[in-house]
């Protein structure tokens, strides 16, 4: 299971930064009811590693290494191996059920943020952000969508499909026809890999480019995220890296034998500052960006005065 975890996160077969997020909980859990080990030393060096293996395997949705460290929490202070080993499965099971409650409790959050007759636009694939737009259609809103396509992977795919399946009128678009109909748009709705200490927000690529579309034409721009996409080590001045994938997923490999002066550049993310979005909406309330160190401090328990003081 956590063999297959990470190549399916890294294949993206697993993927979105929530889902990412369950899937390793659920994986290190599974590897702390197989590791073989006797001894304690011997477990918590197994898990780490595991841990390790996981938290590389995508290096941008911060949900990821967030995750990881919440159930792996306890694995230092326990003090017999069974006390890990149930620690650490409590602890998978407590995340995977609290980031499935915090995603109901964005829903009913957002859909308050979208009005009856609203024309609503999204981008890539996003738990969080379709939450929203399916709770509000549940409450009888007539709502409709403009889904971008998502190249080079085409999440957008799966974001029509569950649209379609809720029976929501939806308009799919390239993801170079934004600006085109973002006047027919009343609110843009998107999720989030990471937040960053000032406010920062890190999507799926394209999400800068609608941002800024967005801010031009005056349409507000919401983020759909759950607590745990806030990056904490941000607080210290980490930048958040961004995923860049295989050129192939953009120029075959045929093609591209022939265009010996071309190279491929395929981010898969963006940052848009925070001065272009409106709100996120977390299961702790809707924020304005500049709000992200409260959620750090408060919420997820880092603070920088925990780096400040001098070693003991
Ligand atoms: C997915 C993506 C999603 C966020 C939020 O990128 O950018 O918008 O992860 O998703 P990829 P969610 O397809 O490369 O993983 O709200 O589901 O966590």
């Amino acid at each position: 299971m956590l063999v297959s975890t990470v190549e399916q996160i890294r294949q993206m077969e697993i993927r979105g930064a929530g889902r990412i997020a369950r899937a390793a909980a659920g994986a290190l859990a599974d590897h702390a009811t197989v590791v073989q080990s006797t001894e304690l030393n011997d477990f918590v060096g197994e898990m780490e590693q595991a841990a390790n293996l996981l938290v590389a395997t995508r290096p941008t949705a911060v949900s990821l290494p967030n995750a990881v460290h919440l159930v792996m929490a306890g694995v230092q202070t326990a003090r017999t191996l069974e006390e890990a080993r149930s620690g650490i499965i409590a602890s998978a099971s407590q995340f995977i059920t609290s980031s499935e409650q915090a995603v109901q409790r964005i829903a009913s959050i957002g859909a308050r943020h979208i009005r009856d007759g609203d024309v609503v636009m999204t981008h890539c694939n996003s738990e969080a952000a379709l939450a929203c737009i399916l709770e509000a259609h549940r409450q009888g809103k007539e709502i409709e969508v403009y889904a971008t396509e998502v190249r080079p992977r085409n999440q957008g795919l799966v974001t029509i499909r569950t649209l379609n399946d809720a029976g929501i009128r939806t308009s799919y678009i390239v993801d170079s026809a934004v600006r085109s109909f973002i006047n027919e748009v009343d609110l843009v709705l998107v999720g989030a890999d990471a937040i960053s200490v000032n406010g920062a927000v890190v999507n799926k690529i394209g999400t800068a480019q609608m941002a800024l579309a967005a801010h031009e034409a005056r349409v507000n721009l919401v983020v759909a995220a759950e607590t745990y996409k806030f990056a904490p080590l941000t607080i210290l001045g980490n930048l958040i890296e961004i995923e860049e994938r295989p050129a192939e997923e953009v120029l075959t490999a045929s093609i591209a034998s022939t265009l010996p002066h071309v190279r491929v550049r395929n981010p898969a993310f963006d940052v848009t500052p925070a001065d272009y979005v409106d709100l996120i909406i977390t299961e702790e309330g809707a924020i304005p960006p500049e709000m992200a160190y409260i959620i750090i401090r408060d919420h997820l328990g880092w603070s920088i005065e925990q780096f400040d003081r001098p070693a003991h």
